[in-house]
């Protein structure tokens, strides 16, 4: 497709610089919930010859005037303002307005529960006002907030607060400087009745900041652990990567409407409530460790995205890659212990896998670095962030802790305060470390997950062992052929007595042969180590062999990796654990060592996504039933070990969302699960016993599941019990709604009939990401055997539901859209049924989000 067949699509080569700079932004906003009148005064340069086109979208203009003269020379649009025959230099003024209040796509300036937010990123800016909304466009902002003093006592936006003020009747202004040149994208503005929890930073070079996060009144207390992840985030920056705060101030507000998780916006971070608030009644371990992450992640972007910014939306991986390695890291380093850091490894992965392959499989794959796309809401993917973080890391591996660091360095010595592209990003990495990154660039330029063939040969005679590895990578939307990927490989050799040196192998050929001399037996080889790349190994090794890499590896992660391996063989066969792999399991139960949340990890069965990757065509519903009798095997052998396990890792003392106390909640929950899976009617009463006389949100929802799940007798009480409670609270019952949407059928019945009921329960709310999120998307992304129901219906109910969120949302609906994204791997009639719903949906008028995501599954 090019741009003259259909002039919806952009094309990362068609990228040229803006003829306009804009060196000043003056924003007035007249905040009012019906009409906001928004004056915005331009001090702008010509750079090159023509006319100056400004984005706008629902926009009402009032007035132009450049130079303070009345202009008439323009044309206007539903998208575009465009004007001609403009001076070289000159001051440009345009007033317009937008009506927040009835902005339901939550792109732009919104209204959440009374209060202002906006959201700006990618393209939002042009919502609020007309303007070069583009990311290499960067200029200083001054902006005043005018809005009623009882309606919005609290009046934000980016930088420092230089002037407030009382107005006329009732109502009051605030204006705030932002001293850093930004992209429109990284905008904000709050306005509303918040109250803020506060402290104070004093940086490594002696400069104290004030650290604010601003929720509703009622959400005060439980803001403590965000406040807590925001300071460990400030010290881990300066001490890992030698980057300070560089503001006054730097805010967090929460928000109960937001289409994602948060933004970094320069200053004044908005985000999703999920991400903020915490207390042990009503968050769980996994939420707990969430806001870190995100916390660490929104501020990290003030250098890896807001200081060094993306010159076009082509280059996102450019600040999300980059932005995730570093949180990634941040969380290893505070898990505290090298298992620590294998447990946060694994985490990753899992996730890398479980979605990211089958995005990189199917019809929306995309390199890192996009080279077209139709809306840029549809690439903000695991691809762009998660592969993209695993890209940097790759760069990590290849050139160490300290080369990868004097690349960062220079990196921000010659970039600081532009916006610059991957390639930049690259050479300052080859350049501070005579790397020749030519190879490694395929990583950005090529789709798909690479296959690395493994083959061994032990010569007993010459005492060699060789290693032949080959790499394949499958063809991709608009790629046919690829060329050979630059793969880093840490691999070890594995002998009964002799401890031997991890080395790096770099697979730069598609066929490539290691020889390694004076190897007196065959060693066991461990590969791949840490997932140092991510590739889908293709290594035939025995049950023997890996059961000796799950009890001897001294990689923790390939040890997971190993006994992942053995259970996807088994499950996807349909097989039940043999012995030896019976004993393996108690011995990993048994081992003192090791640490319970690993543990967990290791007993948590592949997800069923993952194992439907591994099929050439899938039964959706015989993968379910083959994993749900793998795991009424490993139950039913080893039902005193789970016991055992349930009662030794039962928490005492005062709660706490530690790594350490987290796994142990994680390994009991998961041995509760053993215990019902074994015998439902003997330990269901040990379920309901934990949910009433716990003291916290992971194991009361843990024993919650398990009850609804299994459909206990104490199901319904249960539930009730949990909705009585949170009533009052979102995030909690989302939780509540959540567990609902992901009961898979027991004896093949099917869930529609239950999962339109929770549609119609009164505190379903559709206008509501994070509501819908917890019934529609999880239960068509996140429950395989209830959607893909026999009967089609799972199918329907996806079609109504995308339809109808796309006349309200359309990045929620667009994300909800690529849940048929893998409908050709499937069996007919589940394949035949998925293809006519794709095809009933493009009959219909689509948001461009939507469209693009169906166009490409059925292209
Ligand atoms: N940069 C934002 C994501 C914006 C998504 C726009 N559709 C959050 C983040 O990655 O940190
Ligand atoms: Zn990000």
């Amino acid at each position: 497709m090019n741009n003259i067949d259909n002039p919806s699509v952009f094309h990362r080569n068609d990228y040229v610089a803006p003829n306009f700079a804009i060196d000043q932004v003056y924003l007035d906003f007249s905040l009012n919930p019906n009409k906001t009148i928004v004056k915005s005064t331009l001090q702008m340069r010509r750079l090159s010859p023509g006319s100056l086109v400004l984005k706008g979208e629902d926009l009402e203009l009032i007035s132009i005037s450049v130079n303070n003269e009345d202009y008439r020379q323009f044309e206007l649009n539903s998208k575009e303002l465009i004007l001609h025959h403009l001076p070289e230099a000159f001051e440009l003024e345009i007033t317009s307005s937008n009506q927040p209040n009835i902005n339901t796509s939550l792109m732009g300036l919104y209204v959440s529960n009374d209060n202002f937010f906006t959201q700006c990123e990618a393209e939002g800016f042009r919502k609020i006002t007309y303007f070069l909304d583009q990311p290499d466009v960067l200029s200083k902002y001054t902006v005043k907030l005018s809005g009623s003093k009882v309606d919005y006592p609290v009046l934000l936006s980016n930088g420092n607060l230089i002037e407030e003020g009382e107005l006329n009747n009732g109502w009051h202004f605030a204006v705030w400087e932002d001293p850093f040149l930004k992209p429109s994208y990284l905008f904000a503005l709050v306005a509303g009745k918040l109250e803020a929890l506060e402290r104070h930073y004093v940086t490594n070079s002696g400069e104290k900041k004030l650290l604010q996060i601003w929720v509703e009144k009622k959400d005060l207390s439980r803001t403590a652990h965000a406040m807590e992840s925001l300071v460990h985030s400030i010290e881990w920056d300066e001490k890992r990567f030698g980057l300070e705060l560089d503001l006054e101030r730097f805010m967090i507000v929460a928000v109960g409407d937001f289409n994602m998780g948060a933004m970094e916006n320069k200053g004044l971070n908005i985000f999703n409530t999920k991400y903020v608030l915490a207390d042990q009644n009503t968050a769980t371990d996994t939420d707990f460790a969430n806001i870190e992450s995100v916390v660490g992640h929104e501020y990290f972007h003030n250098w890896t995205g807001n200081r060094v910014t993306c010159r076009d939306w082509f280059q996102l991986s450019l600040k999300e890659g980059l932005t995730v390695f570093r949180d990634q890291e941040f969380s290893a380093d505070l898990m505290g212990s090298a298992s620590g850091r294998a447990v946060k490894r694994i985490e990753d992965v899992r996730l890398l896998r479980q979605v990211q392959f089958p995005e990189d499989a199917g019809p929306m794959a995309h390199p890192i670095r996009p080279d077209s796309y139709q809306e840029i809401n549809n690439f903000y993917t695991v691809t762009v962030y998660e592969k993209g973080a695993e890209v940097v890391r790759m760069l990590h591996t290849l050139l160490g802790e300290e080369g990868f660091m004097k690349g960062m360095k220079l990196y921000f010595q010659r970039h600081d305060g532009q916006a610059v592209t991957c390639d930049d990003f690259l050479a300052c990495m080859a350049n501070a470390n005579n790397f020749n990154a030519k190879q490694f660039k395929h990583w950005y330029s090529q789709a798909g997950t690479p296959r690395v063939k493994v083959k061994e040969h032990f010569d007993e005679i010459n005492k060699t062992y060789t290693i032949q590895l080959s790499q394949y990578c499958p063809p991709s939307p608009n790629q046919l052929v690829k060329e050979a990927f630059h793969i880093p490989l840490k691999t070890k050799l594995l002998f009964p007595s002799q401890p031997t040196e991890e080395f790096l192998i770099e697979l730069q050929q598609t066929e490539q042969e290691i020889v390694l001399k004076d190897i007196l037996q065959k060693p066991i080889l461990s590969i791949n180590r840490d997932f140092s790349a991510p590739i889908i190994l293709e290594f035939d090794q025995n049950e023997n062999e890996l059961l000796t890499l799950i009890s001897h590896d001294d990689n923790a992660f390939n040890r997971w990796e190993a006994i992942q391996k053995i259970a996807s063989q088994n499950i996807l066969n349909n097989l039940t654990p043999s012995q030896p792999l019976i004993e393996a399991y108690r011995n990993l139960i048994l081992d003192p060592d090791l640490d319970p949340a690993f543990k967990e990890l290791c007993f948590t069965l592949p997800a069923e996504t993952y194992l439907h990757e591994q099929l050439v065509t899938v039964d959706p519903q015989l993968v379910h039933q083959a994993k749900a009798k793998y795991q009424n095997e490993l139950a039913l052998a080893l039902k005193n070990e789970w016991l055992t396990l349930y009662q030794q890792n039962r928490s005492t003392g005062e709660y706490s969302p530690n790594p350490i106390d987290a796994g142990k909640r994680a390994l009991k929950n998961f041995a509760l699960k053993m215990l019902l899976e074994a015998n439902l009617s003997v330990h269901e009463q040990r379920a309901f016993e934990q949910l009433n006389t716990c003291d916290n949100m992971t194991d009361f929802l843990a024993a919650l599941t398990l009850l609804v799940h299994f459909e206990s007798t104490y199901s319904a009480q249960a539930l009730e019990l949990y909705y009585r409670r949170h009533q009052e609270n979102d995030l909690a019952l989302d939780k509540w709604f959540a567990i609902q949407a992901t009961k898979a059928p027991l004896n093949q019945r099917s869930m529609l009939e239950e999962i339109r009921q929770l549609k119609q329960h009164p505190d379903f709310k559709i206008r509501n990401p994070n509501r819908v999120r917890s019934v529609i998307h999880t239960f068509c992304m996140n429950n395989p055997a209830g959607f893909h129901d026999i009967s089609g219906q799972g199918y329907e109910f996806w079609y109504d539901n995308v339809l109808e969120l796309d006349g309200i949302n359309p990045q929620v609906a667009a994300r909800l859209a690529r849940g048929l994204d893998r409908w050709k791997k499937f069996k007919i009639p589940y394949q035949t049924m998925m293809h006519a719903q794709l095809e009933k949906l493009l009959t219909n008028p689509l948001s461009n989000d939507v469209k693009e995501v169906i166009q490409k599954a059925l292209s």
